[in-house]
């Protein structure tokens, strides 16, 4: 089957945004609110097995500090730590400091001069998006994406396959005609789960990752060019 169009997982895919820019955040957040938290590098590649920062950050309250989710309103709690780890995320990918993975941008230009359609399956917030978009790639990128799904548009976040049914729905397309691109099993397995062809470009916290389904595992997308990605896909649908 012909393919008509590319979903791109954000971090991690995109950009290695989760270490120099979501981990700083959520730390700078945990200091504004003198929680005493502080996730390393290394603590961050076992949280990071649970998508979501409202539920990473629940996560790890459940593990190294149980009486922090029994506050009566930790709920709320963990929603304006959220906001205020957001607040610091997006002044860091407003810095520039998070450029997109090497290959990305190029892969992008010739979907859009083949005229494939484009579109965002995460599990980040919308406006962590429409930023490094804006950052990284071009002040008018957002516009170039037919189809944005990300965080809670969905009730269930990777490796459910919320999202990518979402933007499937919202593509109109089956998810056949489509490829998806992600860099964790996570990531794999929500757009496996719907159906889709799945490329993963893998990366320092996920190069241990099962995955097991892929149509291939790449170390990133420097010189994979579109006709490459169209013939893996051909193979894999035909
Ligand atoms: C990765 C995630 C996100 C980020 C943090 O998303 O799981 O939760 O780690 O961003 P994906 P938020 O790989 O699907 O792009 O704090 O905004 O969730
Ligand atoms: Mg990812």
């Amino acid at each position: 089957m012909s393919l008509q169009a590319l979903i791109f997982d954000v971090d991690g895919t995109l950009a290695d945004t989760e270490r120099d820019g979501h981990r700083p955040a959520f730390n700078a957040a945990f200091d504004e609110a003198a929680l005493g938290w502080h996730w390393d590098v290394d603590l961050y590649a076992d949280l990071l097995a649970v998508t979501g920062g409202k539920e990473r950050i629940r996560h790890y309250a459940a593990l190294y500090d149980p009486d922090f989710l029994a506050q009566p309103d930790a709920d709320e709690v963990i929603r304006s730590l959220h906001v205020a780890k957001t607040r610091h995320y997006l002044a860091i990918v407003a810095s520039g400091r998070i450029p997109l993975r090497p290959g990305v941008t190029e892969l992008i230009a010739e979907a859009r001069e083949a005229k494939l359609r484009l579109a965002i399956a995460t599990t980040t917030t919308p406006e962590n998006v429409a930023a490094l978009l804006r950052a990284s790639l071009a002040p008018d990128a957002v516009d170039w994406f037919d189809v944005i799904g990300a965080g809670d548009v969905v009730p269930n976040k990777k490796p459910a396959p919320d999202i990518y049914f979402w933007v499937l729905a919202h593509l109109g397309l089956p998810a056949q005609r489509c490829l998806a691109i992600e860099d964790s099993a996570n990531g794999l397995r929500a757009a496996a789960a719907a159906g889709l062809p799945t490329l993963v470009t893998r990366n320092a916290y996920t190069q241990g990752d099962d995955f097991s389904g892929a149509l291939a595992v790449l170390p990133d997308l420097k010189d994979t060019s579109l006709s490459a990605l169209k013939l893996i896909h051909q193979i894999k649908t035909s």
